[in-house]
């Protein structure tokens, strides 16, 4: 593989955007080595600027469940763009999606549309205290849910006290309000709930984990927090930027059969351009502006040309519900390819899988939370990244991250990455 126009246009990056990158992780800072840039990708494939073609693992982080430039969605945005991209007043459009998005999701009757998971999440966290009239919540380590303040928190000093900023700029004052639990660890919940009694508005989650690796939530975890929120008049607020129209139409929420208070979206819902959303019960919403007292608000929010990408692709999945399976069966094959190859060479591995999210972890012990996430080896980790990207599979350049497949990516295509984890020097 050549990357000498990546590297080049990485250094004028550089000179103009902080890092050379508008969101961290794109930078290789995990892995090692220069980011390759994309000239353009259809369906599995990206095609890097100095010609090189790679099978995409990320799908844009997520969003494009049938690949790149996938046609029904490409030629939905080109129609609407000419009728204007954004008018900041109401269109039928947003009706279409909001509409279809309540059918196929279960227990929400209302939805707000916004630009980013991070301001669905931040948004859903004010619309929670605002309902409850609480101020703190209880977040997970290794959950990821944007890059709002009060959730840029790391452990504070005690088991039970509240959080302490995990990036400069997060004050104290909006740390303390932000308690940090143990994925899959419900007894640490209990502790942090009793400890703060009648305090806390908010349990927020990925209900299938993504940003520690794929971690799936045990049996006894998940039904227990929705007892206890129900228990305790906590809301419950399932972060499905990830797992929202991946797992499901319904999401994790159909999948794991829990009815969360609020659920979030990103990602799939925007089919490729810049969608979030939240979404509850029509009385719970009704708290939200211009109805209620909630402030929350967004220029671009619901812009048409956005819309017109997310009903897209939300239509192709009501009409193609056998992706699922699709996407479940062709991660279950890389799956067991992985893990074969990987026993057959006597490397310490552990995979974790959901659906088409999935992980590979080099370690001893199952991943069951951050910690055991962390223990993987990141050295054996970069070899991997690096010896499967010169062989044309990106993976996401980071331990911590999950792989999103799209279906696009062919049986062939499989074989060719469980073949080049094969022939990785580790
Ligand atoms: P955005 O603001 O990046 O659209 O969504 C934030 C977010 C919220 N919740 C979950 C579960 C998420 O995974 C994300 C964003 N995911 C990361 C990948 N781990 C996006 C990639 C990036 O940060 O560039």
């Amino acid at each position: 593989m050549r990357y000498q126009r990546s590297s080049a246009l990485f250094a004028e990056a550089k000179k103009y955007i902080p890092g050379g990158v508008n969101s961290p992780v794109r930078a290789f800072k995990a892995v090692g080595g220069e980011p390759i840039f994309i000239k353009n990708a259809k369906g599995a494939y990206l095609h890097d600027e100095d010609g090189n073609a790679y099978v995409d693992y990320i799908s844009s982080w997520g969003p494009l469940l049938f690949g790149h430039a996938h046609q029904p969605v490409l030629d939905a945005v080109i129609e609407k763009a000419k009728a204007g991209t954004s008018f900041g007043i109401p269109t039928e459009i947003e009706t279409r999606l909001a509409e279809l998005a309540v059918k196929m999701v279960p227990n929400i009757d209302k939805i707000r549309f916004v630009n980013s998971g991070t301001e669905a999440c931040m948004s859903a966290v004010r619309l929670a205290r605002g309902y409850t009239g609480k101020d703190k919540i209880i977040k997970f380590a290794g959950c990821y849910h944007g890059h709002s303040d009060s959730f840029l928190i790391q452990a504070g000093s005690g088991a039970v006290t509240f959080g302490s900023p995990n990036s400069p700029g997060v004050t104290q004052g909006t740390a303390k309000d932000t308690l940090l639990a143990t994925y899959n660890n419900l007894d640490n919940v209990k502790e942090l709930v009793a400890a703060n009694k009648g305090e806390i508005a908010a349990i927020i989650l990925e209900p299938v984990a993504g940003n520690m690796g794929c971690i799936i939530p045990t049996d006894e975890f998940i039904k227990g927090l929705r007892a206890l929120c129900t228990q305790e008049g906590i809301l419950l607020l399932f972060d499905e930027v990830m797992t929202g129209f991946r797992l499901a139409a319904g999401g994790a929420q159909e999948v794991l059969g829990i009815a969360a208070d609020i659920v979030m979206f990103g990602k799939v819902i925007g089919g490729g351009l810049p969608v979030g959303a939240f979404a509850a019960s029509a009385e719970i919403m009704a708290h939200l502006a211009p109805e209620g007292p909630v402030y929350q608000a967004g220029t671009l929010s619901g812009n048409p040309l956005a819309m017109s990408a997310g009903l897209a692709m939300l239509t192709e999945i009501d009409n193609n519900p056998e992706v699922f399976e699709s996407l479940e069966n062709k991660t279950a094959y890389l799956h067991k390819g992985i893990a074969e190859v990987l026993t057959e060479r006597g490397i310490a591995h552990q995979i974790n899988r959901f659906g088409s999210m999935i992980s590979v972890h080099f370690c001893e012990e199952p991943v069951v939370d951050f910690a055991s996430s962390a223990k993987g080896n990141n050295d054996s980790f970069k070899k991997y990244f690096h010896g499967m990207l010169d062989q044309g599979i990106y993976l996401p350049p980071s331990a911590f991250e999950s792989y999103f497949l799209n279906d696009a990516i062919s049986y062939t295509d499989l074989d060719k990455t469980i073949d080049a984890v094969r022939n990785c020097k580790l």
